[in-house]
């Protein structure tokens, strides 16, 4: 199914969350709906990443636990970069507990991800209690949920079902949920925002199960928003240019789209 012709900006106004507007508000003035996946090891080279690739995306993702020399000054030093080149920052955290347990990981711990990461995402397995844990912590804060309905890899269990009831949880969150994870337009209403990791610019796979489509094909045949992008990027000779390179397709294949 193919999302409706309304732009970024226009759909600002549906939104019920103020991250999401933003998010909406941000794509539109930059021209860009490419989202860096930073999959780093080490601190320096996450924060050398957003300060050179910042000004190209309008999201960055991270998995902070993949990081060796984590402390809490990485988190402040990339929220700080974050906020001069004008993106919001996604960790990529697939929270998957009880309501009680994510509520700890989102908000304590070592990492704090609820201080410094404006979008988490979640895994509707546990029933609608993890939404609810994880709103207790972030709502107050202005932070905002993706739910997984679909992932990019081979063989993933997320049926027809299971989709439909994740759209049906996320509709009773409607000031906290902002979209979902997803490989289709599973919720072409304008108010949801879909990401779609999985994004190359040839299509194909690695050697454990992800599967790539290309810009134009997540955004104008499956109704992506945001195209999120990791190893085509930071594994390019010159990253910087190959970002360019996909942040122009993706704003090609979006006004294409409308
Ligand atoms: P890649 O290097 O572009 O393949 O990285 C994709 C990133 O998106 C990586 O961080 C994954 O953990 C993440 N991802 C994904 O690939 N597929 C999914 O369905 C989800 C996340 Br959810």
């Amino acid at each position: 199914m193919k999302r409706p012709s309304l732009s970024y900006r226009a759909r600002i106004d549906y939104c019920h969350n103020p991250i999401a507007k933003k998010l909406l508000h941000l794509m539109d003035a930059k021209q860009t709906n490419l989202a860096l996946s930073a999959d780093f090891n080490t601190g320096q080279m996450l924060i050398e990443f957003a300060e050179q690739l910042g000004p190209e995306i309008c999201v960055l993702k991270t998995h902070i636990d993949m990081i060796d020399d984590f402390t809490p000054a990485l988190t402040r030093q990339l929220a700080e970069i974050a906020e001069k080149h004008e993106f919001l920052i996604f960790e990529d955290r697939k929270f998957a507990d009880i309501g009680n347990t994510v509520k700890h990981q989102y908000g304590k711990g070592i990492f704090r991800i609820a201080d410094w990461a404006h979008i988490v995402n979640a895994h509707v397995l546990p029933g609608p209690g993890i939404i609810e844990g994880l709103a207790s912590v972030g709502k107050e804060k202005e932070r905002c949920l993706i739910l997984l309905a679909e992932m990019s890899s081979a063989g993933h269990l997320m049926n027809a079902d299971y989709v439909a009831q994740t759209l049906s949880m996320a509709k009773n969150h409607l000031d906290f949920v902002i979209g979902f994870i997803t490989q289709h337009n599973v919720a072409s209403e304008p108010h949801w925002i879909n990401f779609t990791p999985g994004v190359k610019l040839s299509a194909g796979g690695d050697a454990l199960g992800q599967q790539y489509v290309t810009p134009e094909s997540a955004i104008i045949e499956h109704g992506a928003d945001v195209i999120i992008v990791g190893r085509g990027i930071i594994y390019a000779k010159d990253p910087l240019a190959e970002a360019v390179k996909y942040r122009e397709a993706g704003w090609k294949a979006y006004l294409a789209r409308a």
